[in-house]
């Protein structure tokens, strides 16, 4: 599924000869880069647990990838997170520039919707992913949720603060990529309920998950020592609840987000699968 899904973002990266070559080649750089996919899978699997089909779908999952790609391109800018590496590749403004860093993000977020906007039929659906992505990749989500993130960092260190800004910067477009699914397949209000109780549970495993790779990652760096997460006063999971308390969520989570899919039957088990392959991941 993986494979289909970068094919369908390849042939949507395409452009003609009004985009300019640097351009065109900086946004296949960002997209196509050996990234997990996973809001593609959870748009895919969504609509099929609902009875659609993944080519239905499949414009759905390639707008939520390049919102994503956009996403981690500005985030990774020398005014976000200054960051140099990305999917085990040098950022965007490192292989390019940073003006056509900015250009790329701009450049995806537009495509995103164009692919929404013309690929998805009926027009109803159509119109309402377009509306469904914006508010979660705008600016009471995950613009909103980066704006206050780097605004407060340091400042009121506490679970609920940590929780809001991971509901707005992860957990809002894992929840779209699921509704944008759901959608394609016109699927029932019982159905798009139950994958956004699945979505909230799945969004936190995510999150918690990203932060015990994160602490791990650390602590083979530093040898015994807590890492520097825990050093800065980071706010992450571990550093706020530990580790063995960030396992005991996660698995109890992951039990949860499985239950919730229950009105959906045996063509959810993907689903189920996902998350449980969360807790064991190694990226
Ligand atoms: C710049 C508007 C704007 C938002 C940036 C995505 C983001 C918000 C920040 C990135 C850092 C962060 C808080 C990440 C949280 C978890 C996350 C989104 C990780 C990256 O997603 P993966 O692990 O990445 O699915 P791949 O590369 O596999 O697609």
């Amino acid at each position: 599924m993986r494979g289909e899904v970068e094919q369908a973002l390849d042939q949507r990266l395409r452009f003609d000869a009004g985009c300019p070559e640097r351009l065109s080649e900086a946004m296949r750089y960002a997209v196509l880069a050996p990234g997990k996919r996973l809001r593609p899978l959870l748009a895919m699997l969504a609509a099929k647990a609902c009875g659609g089909t993944i080519e239905r779908a499949m414009p759905a999952a390639c707008a939520v990838e390049m919102i994503h790609a956009y996403s981690l391109v500005h985030d990774d800018l020398p005014a976000m997170d200054d960051d140099d590496l990305r999917r085990g590749m040098p950022t965007c403004h490192r292989k390019f520039d940073e003006a056509t860093a900015i250009l790329v993000g701009d450049a995806l977020q537009a495509r995103a919707f164009e692919v929404l906007a013309t690929e998805l039929t009926p027009a109803s659906v159509a119109a309402r992913a377009c509306a469904a992505l914006g508010q979660a990749a705008g600016a009471t989500l995950l613009v909103g949720g980066q704006a206050d993130d780097l605004a407060g960092a340091a400042e009121n260190n506490s679970r609920e603060r940590l929780e809001a800004i991971h509901h707005r910067k992860t957990a809002a477009m894992i929840l779209v990529s699921l509704e944008l699914g759901a959608l394609t397949a016109e699927a029932s209000d019982t159905f798009r309920t139950a994958l956004a109780e699945y979505g909230r549970r799945f969004g936190l495993v995510f999150q918690i998950t990203d932060d015990l790779l994160d602490a791990h990652g650390q602590e083979q760096q530093v040898g015994k020592r807590l890492g520097k997460d825990a050093e800065h006063g980071k706010l992450t999971y571990v550093t706020l609840v530990g580790v063995d308390e960030s396992r005991r969520l996660v698995a109890q989570l992951v039990d949860e987000a499985i239950a919730a899919l229950a009105p959906l039957g045996e063509k959810a088990e993907p689903l189920k699968l996902l998350a449980r392959m969360l807790v064991d991941r190694k990226k």
